[in-house]
């Protein structure tokens, strides 16, 4: 059957041809499917149009999703003396808690999925800044990629349990399996060696949050039987503010990493500002830290603090502890 076509459709047609991309394609098909005579004539032209028009939003969809995967839109620069990720289930409290820690302001709502992008937060713990970033959440079907990505960079993360909901302890379990599908393992302690180098390990502590919630204490328990040889697990209230001063300390030594003060030849430490190096580090790691340059000319220091009398001189292995203080001798 012959199909007689309006001029205007012809006219969008030729625009169709014209088009430069794939939006204006998809709305000059768009238009010629409202123009399109809707009979029996006209049934195989609109299946053919109809086809058309969803292959080509199912491109743009993709084209689009691929494009707000990018990381780069979404580079937070590392800042203070270590990286927590906060990771979870929905509604679970990972923005309040960040707002809890931090001056950032997320947004809190009484219903999942709130979160849609990365919000970076820093936390002051006596005289060190930590860092905290707040990030969607993740399900068994609802997975952001770019956490993948942070998940390499973080030094550690929060994984946070909703106690307010039965479903609480099976939501986090989600969380962690579907991080295994992408080759992130939450840990307790990072493993001494690992023979699949394809596997990156993130050590976590375990956040039972909303303890203030009835029957949370009931909850905790199965978390506690399920979780306990996995993980650390803190209780506390995001919202009431329980456990907050505790969880703070925690965050600091989970992180595993010494304050150094820097002191200049006959003058006082300048107490404020410390360098942070790993626990077990050295003089030696230390000078790395203040000036790339120093490790090479460095002869001798002298430290006040722990193990030492003061101002003993030590070579540069001598292993440091939080809160020495250390002069430099080039
Ligand atoms: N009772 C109680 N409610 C809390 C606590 N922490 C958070 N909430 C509430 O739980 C709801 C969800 O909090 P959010 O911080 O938005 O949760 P989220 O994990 O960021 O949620 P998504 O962004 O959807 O992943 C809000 O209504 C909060 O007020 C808590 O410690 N106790
Ligand atoms: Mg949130």
């Amino acid at each position: 059957m012959a199909v007689n076509l309006p001029p205007q459709y012809h006219d969008a047609e030729e625009e169709y041809r014209r088009a430069k991309n794939k939006q204006e394609k998809l709305a000059a098909l768009k238009k010629m499917w409202v123009i399109l005579p809707k009979h029996k004539a006209s049934e195989k032209v609109q299946a053919q149009l109809k086809s058309k028009i969803a292959e080509l939003s199912d491109e743009i969809e993709h084209q689009q999703a691929i494009a707000s995967k990018s990381v780069s839109s979404y580079k937070i620069p590392k800042q203070g003396i270590g990286q927590y990720l906060l990771l979870g289930g929905p509604n679970s409290g990972k923005s309040r808690l960040l707002s809890r820690l931090t001056r950032a302001t997320p947004e809190v709502a009484p219903y999942p999925f709130t979160t849609r992008q990365p919000i970076p937060g820093m936390m002051d713990w006596e005289d060190v800044r930590i860092q905290l970033i707040d990030l969607p959440p993740i399900t068994a079907d609802f997975y952001e990629h770019f956490i993948t990505d942070f998940s390499r960079s973080a030094d550690a993360a929060l994984l946070v349990v909703d106690l307010g909901d039965d479903d609480g302890p099976f939501a986090v379990e989600a969380v962690i399996d579907r991080l295994k599908k992408v080759r992130r393992y939450l840990v307790k302690q990072l493993p001494e060696n690992e023979e699949d180098p394809t596997i990156y390990h993130l050590k976590t502590l375990m956040i039972a949050n909303k303890i203030d919630a009835e029957g949370a204490n009931d909850r905790l328990e199965i978390l506690r039987e399920m979780f306990t040889d996995s993980f650390n697990i803190i209780p506390i209230s995001a919202e009431n503010e329980i456990g907050l001063t505790e969880l703070k300390t925690t965050l600091f030594q989970f992180l595993d990493m010494i304050r150094i003060y820097g002191k200049q030849p006959g003058k006082p430490a300048t107490m404020e500002d410390p360098y942070a190096i790993p626990h077990g580090g050295t003089v030696l790691d230390f000078a790395e830290k203040v000036h790339a340059d120093f490790a090479e000319t460095l002869k001798s220091a002298r430290v006040w603090g722990q193990g030492v009398f003061d101002g003993q001189s030590v070579k540069r292995d001598h292993i440091l502890h939080d809160k020495d203080i250390v002069e430099l001798h080039g």
